[in-house]
């Protein structure tokens, strides 16, 4: 097993790890410059953000990836740390000088590190300041769950850091993420946080390490803090040293970035006018040059290597740790300090100085070694022996059989979520291969969501065994709720950002971890909306998951307004990497969810199909919109053709004939108004057709590509919603209904240029039954018949009025 960070580094060692500090941060300073100042910069848009918060970071992520970190380590790095990032890949061969010459242009290196769009390696997307740190932790929950089930033993444990800027401490969801780890018993997950004391604005707080250490402290991390750097430590030792601690110890962060930015001279006379009447103070102070002085007063621990390699070789146990690491915010460069330097660029004048401090020649400025002291074949030896550089970081696994068919009892009347439900408690039931890597979670809603019979069948997940007491004192109840290193349910407390951040990381195992698991995860349908950044950042990083949301819509009557969701059909249609469903039958659940089983694993580089014009091989995520409204079932075989039909996202329920004048599209719950309304309309209008759309995403996503194919040429591309709508007469009408926003069907005129009515719902919070709440919005049959009448010719339809 190789070995990181455990031992000291030599003194010539720790001679090179210096050359390489000062290398990263030269190359992440010219890779922004070069990107301001030197490209061809069309948009005239500065980037901005980057070179002052990179810097701060420049010692830390120097003394980890060339030293302590090993290759099973996951880290997540702030999002303005990418330069510095992309720069120690470079010098890792891992990334190209294209690239970095390309930084935040065209297919250049990103300007927030991404697992997905980068090549170097990146561990987990950030830039979303909140989501990649508590993404470590539940990182760490997943490999303790994966090891927990005798998978990837084989392997080391690894650790999963993260670099946290101190404003991003800000973000909520870092401390629902820290309580839920508490809670789980999280383990080998390491926090370093920048403490340059200055966010995007301006310069923060007084006193938040004290605020942060407590915290920390009180949910059971072990707390770090570094704040001298190695010469401070040593003047400290001289006289007169006690005295300047204290000084720097009350000095206000505002104050000291003052004095940072203002150099030598400002420190000497600050502190000459503060301290400088105690002769020992006063010598320690004389005893150095401006420079030096300078150099004293910033040398933080932050940007001291032998302060943090040796904090970091110290750790000896697997307690969660919070490293609070005093750095300072452009440390290197012209603007350290400055409260305005978040989008601190340095003046050509100012790069040049850099360089010449740097020993950088012009037209050398990309070479690895350029200006170093210590000879590029003993460089290039270091950095080959690194112990993070060596060995395979991106692990994959094999596909697990899905199978084609799930099987599953439907009673006459039945909602879907019962049928998810259903479904889940079949599965359970048996040993197949998909069924030992399902792993669900939910956050408090899992009996709610109709998970309890899978849980009772497979079992809560927690390191250590606990039994249910209910159960042991032989009380009757529905559920057991025993927790075992067996488990196969993740219980969470109601945190919906916990919720999507865990699937994140339960749906990379197969490359963090080398063992695929098939995640699903169960929340009510409104409060995706909770925690919309963290799935959009897990479909962003390629996670994959099963998403059941449930209940959802006005549907929900019987749980209040408070609870409808009305945008969550438009996010089904827009979130990138997620492929979004909502079926009305179960037999269409059962068809979806084994398509889904298969998809979510699914990672082929291909061309659109010429069948549905999705891009089907890459797979991706599945959200599935579920609702607890009992629906009458349709009796019927499930023929490949409907199954294939359905998970490309339509089918005929009621095909038009050559006459028909109005054709009702509806997707979901709103099923048995959809087909009473056709009914209705059978006597006045010629031939009615009922389409049933299962998933108005796959469908759109369809038609797009299907009209770019043939903007390119392919003259026959047609998408599968083309081909259905294809022989409906140009003078029909079609009338849409869904219980969610309009607009998620209202596109199915401009496929073939057919009037459209799109009914659905558009404010929120009424209370009543379905009845009540169907008529209050307009999604009853009523309602379409009379959408229907109004949009096509022909006489009145007769039954509208005998409608309440
Ligand atoms: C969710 C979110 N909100 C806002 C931003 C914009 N933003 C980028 S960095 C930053 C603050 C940076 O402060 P800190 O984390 O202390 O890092 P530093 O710049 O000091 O290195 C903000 C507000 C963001 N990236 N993500
Ligand atoms: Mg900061």
């Amino acid at each position: 097993m190789i070995e990181g960070g455990t031992t000291n580094p030599s003194a010539r060692e720790l001679a090179i790890l210096h050359e390489l500090e000062k290398k990263v941060l030269w190359l992440a300073s010219w890779t922004i410059h070069h990107a301001n100042h030197l490209r061809e910069n069309l948009d005239g848009v500065k980037v901005g953000g980057h070179q002052a918060s990179s810097a701060s970071l420049a010692t830390i992520m120097t003394a980890l990836y060339f030293h302590a970190l090993r290759p099973q380590d996951r880290v997540a790095v702030k999002p303005h740390a990418s330069p510095i990032y992309h720069a120690i890949q470079y010098l890792f061969d891992r990334q190209t000088r294209q690239k970095l010459e390309d930084f935040r242009g065209y297919k250049g290196a990103q300007s927030y590190p991404s697992r997905s769009k980068d090549i170097d390696d990146v561990d987990f997307s950030t830039g979303s300041v909140g989501l990649g740190v508590a993404q470590t932790l539940f990182s760490s929950l997943v490999q303790d769950y994966v090891r927990a089930h005798g998978w990837a033993l084989e392997r080391p444990e690894g650790r999963m850091i993260a670099l946290v800027g101190d404003a991003e401490l800000d973000e909520g969801n870092i401390f629902e993420a820290i309580l839920e780890g508490w809670k789980q018993g999280l383990r080998n997950c390491w926090w370093i946080i920048d403490y340059n004391r200055q966010s995007l604005d301006a310069v923060i707080r007084e006193g938040l390490w004290a605020r942060y250490e407590a915290l920390f402290q009180a949910f059971g991390w072990d707390v770090v803090i570094l704040k001298y750097g190695s010469l401070l430590q040593q003047a400290f030792r001289e006289p007169g040293g006690e005295r300047l601690r204290q000084w720097i110890d009350n000095c206000p962060n505002q104050l000291y970035s003052a004095l940072v930015f203002q150099g030598g001279a400002a420190w000497r006379r600050r502190l000459l006018d503060e301290i400088g009447g105690q002769g020992a103070v006063t010598r320690l102070i004389e005893a150095r040059s401006d420079e030096e002085l300078a150099r004293l007063m910033t040398n933080l621990a932050g940007h001291d290597l032998p302060s943090l390699i040796e904090a970091f070789a110290k750790v000896d146990h697997e307690r969660p740790i919070c490293f609070i690491c005093y750095t300072i915010k452009g440390f290197g460069l012209p603007f350290a300090g400055h409260k305005d330097n978040h989008a601190g660029l340095m003046t050509p004048a100012q790069a040049e100085s850099l360089r010449a401090a740097m020993n950088v020649r012009s037209g050398h400025e990309w070479d690895k070694f350029e200006g170093l002291s210590i000879a590029p074949a003993e460089l290039q030896e270091f950095l080959r022996r690194v112990p993070f550089a060596a060995g395979t970081r991106r692990h994959q696994a094999a596909r697990i059989e899905a199978p084609a068919d799930l099987p599953v009892t439907i009673q006459p009347v039945m909602s879907t979520q019962t049928g998810f439900g259903a479904l889940l408690n079949e599965l359970g039931r048996g040993k197949t291969a998909i069924a030992e890597r399902i792993v669900t979670t939910s956050p408090d809603v899992t009996v709610s969501t109709n998970l309890g019979a899978w849980v009772n069948r497979r079992g809560l997940f927690a390191r250590k065994a606990l039994a249910d007491t209910f159960r042991s004192e032989r009380i009757p109840s529905t559920f057991s709720w025993d927790f075992s290193p067996r488990g196969q349910h993740i219980e969470l407390g109601i945190a919906e950002m916990n919720l999507f951040i865990l699937l994140s990381a339960l749906g990379l195992s197969h490359a963090i971890n080398g063992e695929r698991l098939i995640p699903i995860g169960t929340l009510y349908d409104p409060f995706i909306q909770r925690g919309l950044d963290a799935l959009n950042y897990a479909c962003y990083q390629d996670a994959r998951f099963i998403l059941a949301a449930t209940p959802s819509g006005i549907t929900l009557a019987p749980e209040g307004g408070a609870h409808q969701s009305i945008a969550t059909p438009l996010i089904g249609l827009a979130q990138d990497g997620l492929a979004a469903f909502e079926p009305a039958f179960v037999d269409e659940l059962a068809a979806i969810l084994a398509f889904a089983f298969d998809y979510i694993q699914r990672d082929a580089e291909g061309e659109a199909s010429e069948r549905n014009w999705l891009r089907d091989e890459t797979g991706g995520s599945v959200y599935l919109r579920l609702s607890t409204r009992p629906i009458e079932q349709i009796k019927r075989a499930m023929t490949p053709e409907l199954r294939q039909a359905i998970v490309d996202g339509a089918y005929w329920q009621r095909a038009p004939g050559p006459n028909c004048q109005v054709v009702v599209a509806y997707t979901g719950a709103v099923v048995p108004e959809a087909i009473q309304a056709v009914g209705l309309m059978a006597e006045d209008r010629r031939d009615v057709g009922l389409l049933a759309v299962t998933s108005a995403d796959r469908l759109n996503a369809g038609w797009t590509a299907a009209q770019r194919a043939r903007e390119r040429g392919l003259v026959h591309a047609r998408a599968h919603i083309e081909k259905l709508l294809g022989d409906v007469p140009s003078h029909c009408g079609i009338v849409t209904v869904i219980d969610g926003h309009p607009a998620t069907l209202a596109w199915l005129g401009a496929v073939h240029g057919h009037r459209v009515r799109a009914l659905g719902v558009e404010h929120f919070g009424q209370t009543g039954s379905i009845p009540d709440l169907y008529r209050h919005y307009g999604i009853d049959a009523n309602a379409v018949v009379a959408a229907a009448s109004a949009l096509t010719p022909g006489r009145p339809i007769r039954h509208l009025k005998a409608l309440p």
